[in-house]
């Protein structure tokens, strides 16, 4: 096997080297919580050496380290692009590297967190739904992530809820019964996949990651030309969509990561 290219540490030797492509993972590089193609991580290969590349997914650092290690050739995802950020950029990387950044609870303090996590629960413990599996509260550090069914839930449970919340609305709900509840607390409810939302501070949305590409949190960033980013949850209320609407931003909406390949194929390496 050959050794991993060294990690760039700059983007001179780029065709586009003031161009930016940032992606979210879950259903545009790779399937729902699954893993990203041998495909995917070629063609992420070959458009890095054509543009600067970054991911930002809603989920935790070791989930989405996960989707690109089975097929990542042993290297860490972290590392397969120049900047990589989990929880829409709460947890930060340039070529490798952390980040400084912040975390949730520290901006809302334990005792408004203790009443919502114990609100969430009361009205976890009220639902009707056919299956219940554990972790309803999964605590990260720039966001909580609430599971009605649970995150434990199985690959086909995972199928089953999503099918199920479509056409009962349980997440909408839910999300409704918090914002009547907590008003004052400044918090955005985003569903990004499956089975659960995401809870944040206002703006700590995936639009939080660009700070770290422009230079507003005063690193030395180029002044870049495109930024393009790609998501599926590109509407309204999913989770792609303030950064897909910002206006620093170049939007794509994809339909699946084979689309994704497409429209990468069809921006960049079509003459
Ligand atoms: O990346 C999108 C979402 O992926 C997961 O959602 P679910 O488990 O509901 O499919 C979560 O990690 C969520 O935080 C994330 O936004």
């Amino acid at each position: 096997m050959s050794a991993p290219a060294p990690i760039p540490t700059d983007f001179s030797s780029r065709t586009h080297p003031r161009i930016l492509c940032l992606f979210d993972v879950d259903g545009t590089l790779s399937p729902a919580r699954g893993d990203a193609s041998k495909e995917m991580i070629d063609l992420l290969a070959r458009l890095r050496q054509t543009c600067a590349i970054g991911v930002v997914g809603g989920s935790d650092l070791k989930k989405i380290r996960e989707q690109f290690h089975v097929n990542g050739g042993g290297r860490d995802g972290v590392t397969l692009f120049d900047y990589f950020f989990a929880e829409n950029g709460l947890t930060a990387f340039k070529f490798g590297k952390p980040l400084a950044t912040q975390s949730f609870i520290n901006w809302l303090g334990e005792e408004k967190y203790q009443r919502l996590a114990k609100f969430c629960l009361r009205y976890i413990s009220q639902l009707d739904i056919p299956v219940m599996r554990g972790t309803f509260i999964e605590f990260r550090n720039g966001m909580i992530n609430v599971s009605p069914i649970g995150r434990n839930a199985s690959t086909e449970e995972r199928h089953a809820f999503e099918k199920y919340d479509k056409e009962h609305g349980i997440r909408p709900k839910f999300i409704a019964a918090l914002k009547e509840e907590f008003p004052d607390y400044g918090l955005t409810f985003s569903i990004g996949g499956q089975i659960s939302f995401d809870v944040f501070p206002h703006g700590w949305d995936k639009t939080y990651s660009l700070r770290f590409v422009t230079g507003e949190d005063s690193t030395n960033e180029p002044q870049w030309d495109e930024i393009h980013f790609f998501g599926d949850k590109t509407y309204k209320g999913g989770n792609d969509y303030e950064i897909f609407s910002d206006p620093r931003t170049i939007g794509h909406t994809v339909t699946s990561p084979e689309d994704t390949a497409r429209q990468l194929e069809e921006l960049f390496f079509s003459s």
